[in-house]
């Protein structure tokens, strides 16, 4: 399969770059080619490479390492980050009234899409409604009322009717008063004449806002060529990657969405119609790479201090987790010595932690990060439930002694008890940054 390919020889050419000595000119052009290779074999835009190519080396030699930051960490930053730009943005998909036509192959998912759409608007408050308009494949009809019902969408379908134009005419005024119009319609095997003679019909009298085409994960190298017709045919504006959950892990996308100049607008992990989120560039970078940590990695270089850093306002109701401790953490420890900014906290907060509060060291976030990557989501937020049973499991799957773990524990109570203190006394992160000439 192309798209694994893609992931393991960009994996294979980064662990090179992690195993090399040294970071000189000679290793990057060598990583450089590597990642030429494997973005070529998948079928990636020859212009679109040697750009990448060019801009990687260039940033990899002239741009100065960031603090905290190892220069191979900076290489493979720069590299995570003009995959990103290649990739680009995913589709914008706004929150309002709209008409949505589902395209792709024969097994695609969009049947299965379909609902999962219907679902996410149905979740974001808007009132989605579905037509179908497969009137090829036997079942189709069933299929999707099932869904349907299930998720209490609103539904129009004609069972015995075989003219789905006729089909698309009659639903849409059927499900006129609702905000999100979806039409399923029939794939076929292979891109045949009737199926994009079909589909131009529908297209014309629905008169669609977006036209999402459903991809396989798993379909390689041939994704471009679908798309491409598909595109030509009635513009796509925005691809679906359906069955991400599987091996395969998408990267001929990457072919498909840059052939035809479009953008990634969701992702499919799974039957349910829960299982789909918003495409998030970054996210799928990182498991191309299959690397899932990247993401720490890059925050390790911003040295300034976005919102979503520290979300004080859930703090200071109670709700102080694991996870919001180690970003707190993080944070702070990006911001300088922790005791200045303590002091300057509501309340004579800092007089009122003890001295090793303020010892958070780099070393200290490595080991609890190993520490907290052997917990489960559970126990990240609801820490109160890991008792001497799972320490002991914790500290064997993190390789350190139980103590460690009881310290990171005990740590996280006083800082939790701190955040209550806290509460009323209003607190500006940004103010405080500013004062501290940030
Ligand atoms: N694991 C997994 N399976 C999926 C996903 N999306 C769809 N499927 C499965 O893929 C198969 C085909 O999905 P459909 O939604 O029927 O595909 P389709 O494009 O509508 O197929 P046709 O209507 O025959 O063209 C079904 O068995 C789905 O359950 C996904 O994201 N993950
Ligand atoms: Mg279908």
């Amino acid at each position: 399969m192309v798209m694994d390919k893609l992931g393991s020889s960009l994996q294979d050419a980064l662990k090179k770059l992690v195993s090399s000595g040294r970071i000189d000119e000679r290793t990057v052009n060598e990583v450089v080619k590597d990642i030429q290779r494997a973005l070529l074999q998948s079928d990636v835009n020859v212009s679109m490479v040697m750009e990448m190519s060019k801009k990687i080396k260039e940033r990899a030699l002239k741009e100065e390492v960031p603090k905290g930051m190892s220069p191979k960490e900076h290489v493979i930053r720069i590299v995570y980050q003009e995959l990103i730009s290649i990739i680009g943005k995913g589709t914008e998909v706004q929150l309002k009234e709209q008409k949505i036509m589902m395209i792709g192959l024969q097994g695609s998912g969009k049947t299965t899409t379909t609902a999962k759409l219907a679902r996410y608007f149905q979740k974001k408050g808007l009132k989605p409604a579905v037509v179908c308009a497969d009137t090829f494949r036997p079942g189709a009809y069933q299929q999707l009322k099932t869904l349907c019902e299930r998720l209490n969408v609103p539904f129009y379908g004609e069972e015995e009717n075989k003219d789905a134009v006729e089909i698309v005419k009659r639903g849409i005024k059927e499900i006129e008063k609702y905000d999100v119009k979806i039409i399923d319609t029939a794939g076929r095997h292979a891109l045949e004449k009737d199926l994009i003679k079909e589909m131009e019909q529908i297209h014309e009298i629905l008169d669609p806002d977006h036209k999402f085409l459903v991809l396989d994960a798993a379909i390689g190298q041939q994704a471009s060529e679908q798309a491409r017709a598909f595109n030509e045919s009635i513009r796509i504006s925005g691809v679906i990657i359906s069955k991400l959950d599987g091996t395969a892990k998408g990267g001929g996308a990457i072919s498909a969405v840059s052939e035809t100049n479009s953008s990634i607008a969701f992702i499919g992990t799974g039957e349910t119609p829960e299982d789909f989120e918003r495409f998030e560039p970054d996210r799928f970078i990182s498991r191309l790479l299959g690397m899932g940590d990247i993401k720490s990695l890059l925050e390790k270089a911003e040295e300034s201090l976005d919102k979503d850093d520290i979300d004080m306002e859930s703090m200071m109701r109670g709700k102080f987790t694991l996870k919001d401790m180690y970003k707190q953490m993080e944070a702070l420890n990006k911001m300088g010595p922790m005791k200045q900014i303590m002091q300057m906290l509501p309340g004579g907060l800092g007089a009122k932690l003890p001295e090793n509060a303020y010892q958070v060291t780099g070393d200290k976030l490595g080991r609890y990060r190993i520490i907290m990557d052997s917990m489960t989501e559970e126990e990240m937020l609801n820490p109160r439930i890991i008792g001497s049973s799972r320490i002991k499991r914790i500290s064997r799957g993190s390789g350190n002694n139980p103590e460690d773990v009881r310290e990171l524990l005990k740590y996280h109570k006083m800082m939790q008890n701190a955040m209550k203190g806290m509460r009323g006394g209003k607190f500006n992160m940004q103010k405080m940054m500013k004062k501290m000439g940030m």
